[in-house]
């Protein structure tokens, strides 16, 4: 995010577009009622009727996958009616010609037909974003989960840079983290293109600098990402250590990454639970989960926190940091790290961004303030940062990007007529490893799903509660048909939770062109009623036609 979630109730405009705010962060969405109750206006943009949709002075039920048309469309308006903030686009960014040229044929009018949206509401909630001094964009999954992921985000970019709602209290570009300490795994180097702190791994200086700090000698290329390494499991890649995902539900098409794990010669994983993956492993490290050790995490705010373990792992289980020191030892590396505070100290040293902050610093809170700090934090004595872009853009210039409209890669047709999209709900968590293992949330949710809108359910001779077979280019899953007008007609929606009927043997691999993020959110699938599975009785979970994932 580059604002604060402390910010939000402030803003007098928010715009949230692609996020399921209330389900999959509650905390945050509290914040954005508490907006609302002091006056604030709020959009939404989704193709559902989310409970936030609820709430909006406008909703707007976009066509999946029509985002680029939507947002190039919003610039158009906000350029036909001159509410630019030219002082901003003059003094803080390069490009605005060419983002004007780009979108000059995307007017209001146009963009009907490809996102279902009425031209004067369009304009109504350009007016409102450019004209409003506190306006703040909050995004998620719904914008980046395509094969023109970055292309929504390069569009959503360029409405904040045309307004100027940038460097501001109560406004900027909100991405919402997912998972817990997604941020600081990233911060970290989690990823094959960047060294801690977001460094390159392509720049030569950084490349030196960590060569010298680690004592070895480092690749000039960047790794693989996760969508590049499931397509070449057990090809290129023969052996893999998996820590703390459960990838046969949550990679797209994932028969063929099940193809992929029967043919790996060695499997390890790192996991508090017997997750779905396990089944593939040759060796399972026993970790612990985080209430049993201590550390830092960084929420979505940027905000690095300290973390203290409250009760001991049990049985054989450790700390995920333990596990790799000794693995390290084993492998002929005896690191000398004997605390998360030694790793942390290690990991600041080289990185300019996180420098001033360490647990010294993160245990000494004043009574009555929030906990943490904001990177960047450069020396010891910086207190660190509330909001980015005050008084300037980082990089310098904020740089326009044009953007055209792209379709998803996997249309509907007359095979497969309606659109499959994918997400969580608020009482289960991602894989469910966690969720599914506690009695009250299964009592509450304890199976899968689809949502289908009453003229589809109609068509296919459907009753609320029918059993059915979804079904893809990819493969099928039987789970239960809800009959909700929550989603368009031509949709449907389903969670990604449940393992005996998972979404990811259904979801496109397709990724996005620079991240290869997987098109999660869009493919061409077909509903057809079945009679209610045999077994669903002595289902593992309740009521539910369980079909695991196995190794052969
Ligand atoms: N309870 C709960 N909370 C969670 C999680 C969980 O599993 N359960 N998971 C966590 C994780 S890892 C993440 S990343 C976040 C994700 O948080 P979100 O991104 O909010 O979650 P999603 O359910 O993936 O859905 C995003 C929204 O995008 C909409 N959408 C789909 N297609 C489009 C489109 O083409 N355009 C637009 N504009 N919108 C579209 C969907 O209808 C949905 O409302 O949630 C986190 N929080
Ligand atoms: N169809 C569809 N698929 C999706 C998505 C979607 O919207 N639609 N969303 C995608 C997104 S945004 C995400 S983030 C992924 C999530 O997918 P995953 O990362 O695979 O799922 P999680 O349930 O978040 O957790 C992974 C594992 O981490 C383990 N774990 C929990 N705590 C710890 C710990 O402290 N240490 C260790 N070592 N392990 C731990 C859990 O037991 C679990 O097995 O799913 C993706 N898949
Ligand atoms: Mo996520």
């Amino acid at each position: 995010m580059t604002n604060s979630i402390g910010e939000i109730r402030d803003a007098d405009f928010l715009f949230v577009i692609g996020s399921n705010t209330s389900e999959a962060h509650p905390v945050i969405a509290m914040e954005m009622k508490r907006a609302i109750h002091k006056g604030a206006t709020l959009v939404v943009a989704d193709p559902r009727r989310i409970f936030m949709a609820t709430m909006a002075e406008k909703h707007l039920q976009i066509k999946p996958g029509s985002d680029v048309w939507l947002l190039n469309s919003m610039a158009h308006a906000i350029i036909e009616e001159d509410l630019i903030d030219h002082d901003f686009v003059a003094q803080h960014t390069e490009g605005f010609e060419d983002v004007k040229q780009a979108v000059h044929s995307y007017s209001p009018e146009a963009a009907e037909e490809h996102t279902g949206i009425a031209p004067e509401d369009l304009r109504w909630v350009a007016r409102k974003y450019a004209t409003t001094e506190r306006a703040a964009i909050f995004y998620t999954l719904g914008i980046t989960e395509h094969s023109h992921g970055t292309d929504n985000v390069y569009a959503l970019a360029n409405l904040v840079l045309m307004t100027g709602h940038l460097g501001k209290p109560s406004s900027g570009m909100n991405p919402l983290r997912g998972q817990n300490n997604v941020q600081g795994a990233n911060d970290a180097g989690a990823t094959p293109v960047f060294y801690p702190g977001y460094q390159k791994v392509v720049d030569s200086d950084v490349r030196k600098k960590y060569e010298a700090s680690w004592g070895v000698s480092l690749s000039p290329e960047p790794g693989l990402n996760l969508n590049q390494m499931m397509k070449t499991l057990g090809q290129d890649i023969k052996g893999m250590f998996i820590l703390g995902e459960d990838i046969v539900v949550s990679e797209p098409n994932v028969s063929l990454v099940e193809e992929g794990l029967n043919k790996l010669d060695f499997l390890a994983i790192q996991e508090p639970f017997l997750n779905e993956t396990s089944r593939f492993a040759d060796v399972i490290f026993p970790s612990s989960v985080f209430a049993e050790k201590d550390g830092v995490f960084t929420n979505s705010e940027r905000r690095v926190q300290r973390v203290r373990k409250a009760v001991e792992p049990p049985g054989e289980a450790r700390a995920d940091w333990k596990i790799l020191i000794d693995l390290a030892a084993a492998l002929g590396s005896p690191w000398q790290l004997d605390s998360p505070e030694a790793i942390y100290s290690e990991m600041v040293r080289d990185t300019p961004k996180f420098a001033g902050i360490s647990h010294a610093r993160l245990e000494d809170t004043a009574e009555g303030e929030l906990t943490g700090i904001q990177w960047p934090c450069e020396t010891p004595e910086d207190p660190g940062t509330v909001y980015l872009h005050k008084g300037g853009v980082l990089r310098g210039k904020g740089l326009f990007r044009p953007v055209e409209f792209r379709p998803s890669e996997e249309l509907p047709d007359e095979e497969y007529s309606l659109v499959l999209s994918t997400g969580r709900t608020l009482y289960h968590y991602n894989a469910a490893t966690q969720t599914r293992r506690e009695s009250g949330l299964d009592a509450k949710q304890g199976e899968a799903f689809i949502q289908i809108h009453p003229q589809d359910a109609r068509k296919r001779d459907l009753e609320h509660n029918d059993f059915v077979r979804v079904s893809t280019r990819r493969g099928e899953v039987i789970c239960r048909a809800i009959v909700s007008a929550q989603v368009r007609r031509g949709s449907i929606w389903m969670p990604l939770h449940f393992a005996e009927a998972r979404a990811n043997l259904l979801t496109n691999d397709a990724g996005d062109a620079v991240t290869q993020t997987a098109e999660y959110k869009v493919c061409a699938a077909e509903v057809v009623k079945v009679n209610a599975p045999q077994d669903a009785a002595q289902a593992p979970f309740p009521g539910s036609y369980y079909r695991p994932a196995t190794k052969h």
